[in-house]
């Protein structure tokens, strides 16, 4: 008898998963704590979650079949370096499934630049249903282009329409810039649109005391419980792929990690139940 243990308990290839966990540890612009083993943590509290969700009644891991792809092998120090790796990656991903959900574990949030960039490629029609404390809306930042705090500036630059849950930390060009790029606050809203989306979390827009190890924390942020209640609301059903970046976690049993993993849980529970694994379902 052969005992083992991975990220999931049975684990499927690349091309038979409905379910496909890819880790970018990238920390390099970050301004607050390293998020760079925050995949290696997420993956640890993962292992420990029970299968039934209680809110839900289904089992997601029964139900549906995962892969732990692993970490893109970014290039500490150059962003340009890891996009391209990034970009790379998620097109070779694409080839091989593309119908898998993919959910991309951070690391710093300017990494949805890159992974919004190659699904462009795919998705004409995409929205990016973003919750963060931070509007992340300037267009540099300390001479850098490319940052934590710019990336959803440049986002939209690519065409992809955002709407935003959580701000709470913003600035006047960052208001200007919502304002020039149309970036709704309305979250709501969103089941208008007529495409795809993609769903980032920021743990950061929960309060520190949900999730306090985050890249920079912002008081005043909402509890897990309300997070799960705005996810109601959003067309779950048609996000085609996740991330759940600025992990700061240090060790095992962080509240950010295991916090990330209950996320994790419930995006791909919600999608589940809405139907949006039709062909998953047997
Ligand atoms: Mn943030």
């Amino acid at each position: 008898m052969l005992y083992l243990r991975r990220t999931f308990e049975l684990e499927h290839s690349i091309a038979k998963a409905n379910v496909v966990l890819v880790g970018i540890p990238f920390s390099t612009t970050e301004i607050g704590l390293e998020v760079k083993h925050g995949p290696v943590f997420i993956r640890e509290a993962i292992k420990t979650l029970p299968g039934y969700d209680e809110k839900l009644k289904i089992n997601i891991f029964t139900k549906l079949k995962f892969c732990d792809a692993g970490d893109v092998d970014i290039v500490p120090g150059s962003w340009k370096l890891t996009e391209e790796r990034i970009v790379d990656s998620i097109r070779w991903l694409l080839e091989q499934n593309e119908r898998a959900f993919f959910v991309f574990l951070g690391g710093e949030h300017l990494i949805t630049l890159g992974i919004l960039k190659a699904l462009k490629e795919r998705y004409k029609k995409l929205a990016l249903l973003h919750f963060d404390a931070h509007a992340d809306l300037l267009k540099e930042y300390a001479g850098l282009k490319y940052s934590h705090i710019t990336w959803a500036y440049y986002a939209a630059k690519l065409g992809v329409k955002i709407f935003q849950y959580g701000i709470r930390s913003t600035s006047a060009e960052e208001e200007k810039n919502a304002r020039e790029l149309k970036v709704s606050r309305n979250i709501e809203e969103a089941s208008k649109f007529k495409g795809k989306f993609y769903l980032s979390v920021d743990l950061d827009v929960l309060d520190p005391s949900v999730a306090s190890e985050v890249g920079t924390k912002e008081p005043l942020g909402i509890t897990l419980s309300e997070l799960f209640e705005v996810f109601k609301k959003i067309p779950m059903e048609r996000v085609i792929a996740a991330d759940i970046v600025e992990c700061a976690a240090k060790s095992v049993n962080s509240n950010s990690a295991n916090v990330a993993a209950n996320i994790f849980k419930r995006i791909v529970g919600l999608k589940l139940i809405r139907g949006g694994f039709e062909h998953a379902k047997s």
